[in-house]
C-alpha cells in the first residue's frame, strides 16, 4: 500500500520510485526550497537544492539536503503500532487491524458521548502537508468534532487574533515588502536561524543584506542572535516589546512624525487610540523595556522619515502575556508612520490561492462546558485540553487524535497532560516517529515524509514577497506501509460512517456519504477559488493543476507584489482599519497592573538554531551532533549567583524545575534567561535522546497564557536560577 493517492503524472515527469532526477521542494519550513532529489533502485540517495526552482534559485539549507537522514531513519516508524503495556510499549500491527478497531472504538464513544467527547491536536509540520491540510479538518467537521487545538497557539494564535480585530479576518498577516524595502525593525524574529515564518523569503538572507545595503535593519531582541549580529541589535528585557513599541508610536504622535488626513482617512479609532495609549511616552517605555528614551526617539523618526520602511515580528511577539495587544502595536507602528499597504511597506500578500476567501475566521469566546473560553479561528486554549479530558461531566473528552505533534515538549502543562493523556480512552498519533507524547497513544500510524507525497505550498502562498507557485509529486514511494494522513482519514471515515450509519435511531451523525479526500482534486478545486493568469512560453494561461505538472520547478506568478491592494482586502463592512477596540484598554490596563519580576527573578525566553526542527530532526546525528542545549545567562546575574561557565543549575518556577548546564555569555540581556524547547527526550529516537537537555516547557504556566488570543507564554517566563555543582565534566552536564 503506499501512502500517496493515485495521480496523472506529466509527460516526462518522473513517478513515484522512477530512477532519475527529481523535481521537487523542501517542506520543513516556511521557505519551500527546490530540491533536486537523485533516486536509484527505488531509493532516493541524494538531495542537493534545485538552481532552477524560480525562488529559492539553488538555496536549500542542511536541514532539506539532510533530509533523507529522517526518511530513512532506522528509528522511524513504517507500520502501524498499538499500545500493549505502559508508555512506549507497543507491538506492531497491520492497517486492518488498526484502522477497524480505531474506528469501533471511536464509534462506540461518539454513539455514547457524541462529538464533544473527541479532541483533536494538530502540530507544526502539518503545516506543510497538504495531504494532512485538505483532511484532517474536513473531517473532524464532517463528524461535527469541535474541540480542536494546536501548535498554533504557541506560535501565531495572537498574530490571527491582531488580525482579526485590526482588518476584519484572523486570515490576513502582513508581511514586510523586502524587496522594496530600505528599513526593516525586526521584532521578535531570527530569521537567519528561522528561516522565515509567515513570510515566505526562500533567499531571506539575501534579501535583508540588500535592506542592509540600501538602508537600516534594525532587530529588537532580549538575545544577540545571528541576525541581531549581522545587523543593529537592539537589547530589550523579554516581553516588554508593548512598552517599547507604544513609546515609539508615541514620540511618531508627538513629533508629528505622521499624515493625519491620510491615516483618518484608512482607519477608525484614531483618538481612542492615541487616547489609550498616551501615557506611555518613551520615558514611561524606557523604564520597563531597557532601551533609552533618547533612542526610542531616534527610532520613532528614523523609521517614519524613510519613506519604505517597514516594521516585522514573528514568535517572540506571540507568546507573551499581552501577545494580542503587542501584534496590534506592530500593526499600528506601521499604520501610524504611514507604511501600510505602500511599497517597500507592511503589506498583506498576493496569494495565489486566497483561502482567507474561503476559512471562517471568528476570533473571541465560544461557549464551552467550562464557560465561554477564547477561540481563534476554531483554536482553543492548549490548557483546556487538559481539563476537557481530566474534568468529569457530561461531554468530557475521551478520544484524542494528534498528528505530526508532540505537545509534551513543545506546549505548557507538561505534567496534568502526561496525566491527562493516560486517562483517555482512546488517544490515536500519527507520526514519523514515536516522541515523547504520542507514546502515551493507543495507536501510532506512521505518516509519510514530505519525500512520499504530492505538495503545494499552501501556507506559503498568502506570505510571499515574490509569488510563485510549485507542484510536486511523491518522490518516492511510502517507505514501509507509510500513509499519508489523506489516505489514513478517508479510510476512517468510510468505516466511522458506516459504523455510525449502522443504527440511525440511535445517533446524532446523519450524513448520507463518508466524505473522501484526495490531494490533487483539492488542488485542482483550491485553484478556482482565486483564479490566476500567469505568463509562460505559450503566452499567458490560466493556472491549472495540468500547467502546475508541466513545471514541475515551479512557476513565478509575479515579479513583486501589488502593495495597493491591501486596503482592499479589509474585512471590516467600511474597509477601514480598526486601530482601536476595547482589548486595547483592557490589555493596557492589565499591563500597568503586572507585577515587575521579583528582585531575583530572571525572565526566561527561548531560542531556535539553523540546524534543527523544533522537537524533532533530532534524530539526525548530522543535524544533531553541534547542538548543545545550554542556558545562557548574563555575566553579571552569573556573578551575583557565583555561577560559572559550565556549571550545573537548577532553573525554577511555580510550576516546575529543570537542571541545565550554563553559558556565561553577555548575548543575552541582563535580568534575563534563554533555552531552547523541543530537548529532554524519551521516545522512540535513540539519537535525539542521546542529545540530553531539558524541556523546558515544565516551567510554563498553562494559564498565564494571552486572555484574548488563547496563546501560551512561553517568553518572558519569571524563573529563579541557582548554582547546584561547578562544571567539572561539561559532557555529562548535558543530561537533565
Ligand atoms: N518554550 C518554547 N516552546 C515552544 C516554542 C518555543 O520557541 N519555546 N516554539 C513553539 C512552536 S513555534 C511550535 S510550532 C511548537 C511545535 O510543537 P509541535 O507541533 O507540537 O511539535 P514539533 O516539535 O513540531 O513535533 C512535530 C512532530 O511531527 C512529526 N513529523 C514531522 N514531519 C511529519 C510528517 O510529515 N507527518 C507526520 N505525520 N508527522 C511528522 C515529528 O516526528 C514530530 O514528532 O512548539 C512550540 N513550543
Ligand atoms: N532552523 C529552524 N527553523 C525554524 C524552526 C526551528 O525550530 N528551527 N521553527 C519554525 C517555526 S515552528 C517557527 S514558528 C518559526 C519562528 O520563526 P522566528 O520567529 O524567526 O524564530 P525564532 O528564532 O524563535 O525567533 C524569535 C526571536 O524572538 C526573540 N524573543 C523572545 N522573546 C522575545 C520578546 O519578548 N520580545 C522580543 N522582541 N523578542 C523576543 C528570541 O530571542 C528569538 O530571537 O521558525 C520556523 N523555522
Ligand atoms: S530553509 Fe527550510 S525549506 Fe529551505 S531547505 Fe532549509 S528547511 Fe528546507
Ligand atoms: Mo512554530
Amino acid at each position: 500500500m503506499t501512502g500517496k493517492e493515485p495521480s496523472g503524472v506529466a509527460e516526462g515527469a518522473l513517478g513515484p520510485g522512477e530512477d532519475g532526477r527529481h523535481i521537487t521542494f523542501c517542506r520543513n519550513c516556511e521557505a519551500f526550497c527546490g530540491l533536486e532529489v537523485e533516486v536509484k533502485n527505488g531509493r532516493a540517495v541524494k538531495i542537493l537544492p534545485d538552481r532552477q526552482n524560480p525562488g529559492s534559485r539553488g538555496h536549500a539549507c542542511i536541514k532539506g539536503t539532510a533530509a533523507l537522514g529522517f526518511v530513512y531513519d532506522e528509528d522511524r516508524l513504517t507500520q502501524p503500532l498499538r499500545r500493549t503495556g505502559g508508555p512506549g510499549e507497543f507491538e506492531p500491527v497491520s492497517w486492518d487491524e488498526a484502522m477497524s478497531d480505531i474506528s469501533a472504538r471511536l464509534a462506540t464513544i461518539m454513539r455514547e458521548d457524541g462529538p464533544d467527547a473527541v479532541a483533536n491536536y494538530i502540530g507544526n509540520p502539518a503545516a506543510f502537508n497538504t495531504g494532512l491540510q485538505i483532511a484532517v479538518s474536513p473531517f473532524l467537521d464532517h463528524f461535527g468534532i469541535w474541540k480542536k487545538f494546536s501548535s498554533n497557539t504557541q506560535d501565531a494564535t495572537a498574530r490571527l487574533a491582531a488580525s482579526f480585530l485590526l482588518y476584519g479576518t484572523a486570515y490576513r498577516l502582513p508581511i514586510p515588502d523586502l524587496p522594496r524595502c530600505d528599513m526593516l525593525f525586526i521584532f521578535g524574529a531570527n530569521p537567519l536561524a528561522s528561516h522565515g515564518s509567515i513570510l515566505t523569503a526562500p533567499r531571506i538572507s539575501e534579501d535583508l543584506d540588500a535592506i542592509s545595503k540600501r538602508g537600516r535593519i534594525i532587530v529588537f531582541d532580549p538575545r544577540r542572535t545571528e541576525t541581531a549580529a549581522r545587523y543593529e541589535h537592539v537589547a530589550l528585557s523579554p516581553d516588554t516589546d508593548a512598552w517599547l513599541l507604544m513609546g515609539i508610536i508615541n514620540a511618531i504622535f508627538d513629533a508629528r512624525l505622521f499624515n493625519e488626513e491620510q491615516l483618518l482617512g484608512m482607519t477608525s479609532g484614531l483618538s481612542e487610540f492615541r487616547r489609550a495609549i498616551a501615557g506611555v511616552t518613551p520615558e514611561v517605555a524606557a523604564r520597563f523595556c531597557g532601551v533609552q528614551a533618547a533612542t526610542i526617539r531616534d527610532f520613532a523618526l528614523a523609521f517614519a522619515t524613510t519613506p519604505r520602511a517597514a516594521a516585522y515580528g514573528r514568535v517572540g511577539l506571540c507568546r507573551g502575556r499581552h501577545a494580542t495587544l503587542v501584534n496590534m502595536l506592530l500593526d499600528a507602528l506601521n499604520i501610524v508612520a504611514g507604511k501600510f499597504g505602500i511599497e517597500g511597506g507592511w503589506v498583506f500578500g498576493d496569494p495565489t490561492i486566497d483561502m482567507a476567501k474561503t476559512r471562517p475566521s471568528f476570533v473571541g469566546l465560544r461557549d464551552t462546558r467550562f464557560g465561554p473560553k477564547p477561540c481563534v479561528a476554531g483554536l482553543f486554549q492548549f490548557s483546556q485540553l487538559a481539563d476537557e479530558i481530566l474534568e468529569p461531566g457530561k461531554g468530557r473528552v475521551r478520544a484524542l487524535f494528534m498528528q505530526a505533534g508532540n505537545m509534551l515538549l513543545s506546549a505548557p502543562g507538561v505534567k496534568r497532560m502526561e496525566v491527562a493523556l493516560e486517562t483517555l480512552d482512546l488517544f490515536v498519533a500519527s507520526d514519523l516517529y514515536m516522541n515523547e507524547t504520542n507514546r502515551h497513544a493507543h495507536y501510532i500510524l506512521p505518516g509519510c515524509s514530505f519525500l512520499e507525497r504530492q505538495d503545494i505550498p499552501l501556507i506559503g502562498l498568502s506570505f510571499m514577497i515574490r509569488p510563485t507557485i510549485q507542484y510536486t509529486d511523491a518522490v518516492i514511494s511510502s517507505v514501509g506501509e507509510a500513509r499519508n494522513e489523506s489516505v489514513i482519514y478517508t479510510e476512517l471515515a468510510a468505516r466511522l460512517h458506516k459504523l455510525l450509519t449502522a443504527e440511525p435511531g440511535r445517533s446524532l451523525y446523519r450524513e448520507t456519504h463518508a466524505p473522501r479526500f484526495e490531494t490533487d482534486e483539492s488542488i485542482a478545486r483550491m485553484l478556482q477559488i482565486t483564479p490566476t493568469t500567469v505568463e509562460t512560453e505559450e503566452g499567458p494561461q490560466l493556472l491549472t493543476l495540468d500547467l502546475l505538472k508541466a513545471n514541475p520547478h515551479g512557476i513565478q506568478v509575479a515579479g513583486n507584489l501589488r502593495c495597493v491592494d491591501s486596503l482592499s482586502k479589509i474585512n471590516h463592512p467600511d474597509k477601514r482599519i480598526y486601530l482601536w477596540s476595547e482589548v486595547i484598554d483592557q490589555e493596557i490596563a492589565r499591563l500597568h497592573a503586572a507585577e515587575p519580576p521579583g528582585q531575583e527573578e530572571l525572565r526566561l525566553f527561548g531560542l531556535r538554531r539553523y540546524q534543527t526542527m523544533n522537537s524533532w530532526m533530532h534524530n539526525v546525528d548530522r543535524l544533531v551532533r553541534t547542538q548543545r542545549p545550554i542556558l545562557m545567562i548574563h555575566p553579571d546575574d552569573a556573578a551575583t549567583r557565583a555561577i560559572g561557565e559550565g556549571d550545573l543549575v537548577e532553573v525554577s518556577s511555580p510550576t516546575g524545575a529543570i537542571r541545565v548546564p550554563a553559558k556565561v555569555t553577555a548575548d543575552v540581556v541582563r535580568g534575563s534567561v534563554c533555552y531552547p524547547h523541543g530537548f529532554g527526550h524519551n521516545g522512540g529516537w535513540r539519537r535525539a535522546n542521546a542529545v540530553g537537555g531539558a524541556n523546558v516547557n515544565k516551567l510554563a504556566d498553562p494559564e498565564a497564557g494571552d486572555m484574548f488570543s488563547a496563546s501560551a507564554h512561553l517568553d518572558g517566563i519569571e524563573v529563579s536560577v541557582r548554582r547546584i555543582y561547578p562544571g567539572l565534566t561539561p559532557v555529562r552536564l548535558l543530561a537533565d
